[in-house]
């Protein structure tokens, strides 16, 4: 106790007091933001509203419109010319504060988190690895500070906890992530709507993409294998960015005997990303690890230069499946 209290960590006690002794707060989400940093955001702005203080949540990117159902209901209110305590919400690591890292990395004094590999960089951190999402912990503080949780931030944890766990399907999932979800959903909140919103709709052009990236799948090692690969040329002829592409590494996952399924993206700047799932008995991160890369058992990535075409990059990424498919199932693999 005395250990990780030198280290900074502290209690849900703790960052209750931190919220009640401080005002006009800064918060910082994640590059890139997704459900569970921006609702731990707003959601966090509508429980400081609700105790009398002002504050701004901000983010290195901007804030897809698709969240605007929730966020356009948290005050933005820090007064830049005062002085500000600065939060981070649901960012494991500085460098994921994106262009903001530089202004405010060595200013963070509490950050909430649920990232188990969370580094330690604010001055104190709430850490919480057993939540499925940070809008638990969100949660946790509005019901020991006694704020009452209403709809609109009902909204925001609801969507950061639905997305965090896959909307209730993923392993993260606990009796107590059913049990929050159940109480945000008697909040009056729709829960239908940001399922669908969340969950069910693509835009056309990424539609339009997935079209052209599935013409052009391929198979290999028994159908093992299925590797998709996003051209510069599909990206042009629809218009998405990379952000239109959010989940796309799950389609060759999905497809019944397929354990390795490998995504390519290929960069603006020439060469490409590459993104590899699998399942049992595969080694994801052994795959990627052979080119640099690395990442979990299930999800891995690693990237490759522009030295190489679409084709040259297929057949080197192929190159490792197949050696670690081989070990991973003991046996020697043709490709057909
Ligand atoms: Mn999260």
């Amino acid at each position: 106790m005395l250990d990780t209290a030198k280290q900074g960590f502290i209690t849900l006690m703790q960052t209750a007091e931190f919220l009640k002794n401080n005002d006009n707060f800064v918060i910082l989400t994640h590059q890139n933001p997704d459900g569970d940093t921006l609702g731990s955001g707003f959601g966090l702005a509508m429980l400081l509203n609700s105790m009398g203080k002002t504050s701004t949540v901000i983010c290195s990117d901007e804030i897809p419109e698709k969240y605007s159902y929730f966020t356009k209901f948290a005050p933005q209110n820090c007064d830049f010319g005062k002085k500000t305590t600065v939060i981070a919400v649901d960012v494991a690591d500085s460098k994921l504060l994106g262009d903001l890292e530089a202004e405010y990395k060595d200013r963070v004094e509490l950050c909430i988190d649920h990232h188990v590999s969370n580094n330690g960089y604010a001055k104190l951190t709430y850490l919480d690895a057993s939540a499925a999402a940070n809008c638990e912990c969100i949660y946790d503080l509005a019901l020991l500070l006694g704020v009452n949780v209403d709809k609109t931030m009902a909204l925001a944890l609801y969507t950061g906890i639905s997305t965090d766990t896959g909307c209730f399907r993923f392993s993260n999932t606990t009796a107590k992530t059913l049990r929050i979800g159940a109480n945000l959903m008697e909040c009056g909140i729709d829960t239908a709507e940001i399922n669908r919103i969340m969950f069910e709709t693509k835009s056309r052009i990424r539609v339009e993409l997935e079209r052209m990236a599935l013409e052009a799948m391929e198979f290999h090692f028994d159908d093992r294998c299925a590797i998709i690969t996003v051209t510069r040329e599909m990206y042009e002829k629809t218009g998405c960015k990379d952000e239109d592409l959010e989940g796309i590494t799950s389609i060759s996952r999905s497809i019944e005997g397929v354990i390795v399924g490998v995504t390519m993206r290929e960069r603006q700047q020439g060469g490409f990303k590459i993104s590899v799932r699998t399942y049992p008995p595969v080694d994801a991160s052994e795959i990627c690890k052979k080119l640099g890369g690395g990442g979990h058992i299930r999800a891995a990535g690693c990237q490759l230069g522009a030295e190489f075409s679409v084709q040259q990059a297929k057949k080197e990424i192929l190159k490792y499946v197949k050696s670690v498919l081989e070990d991973d199932s003991a046996g020697i693999i043709t490709d057909k």
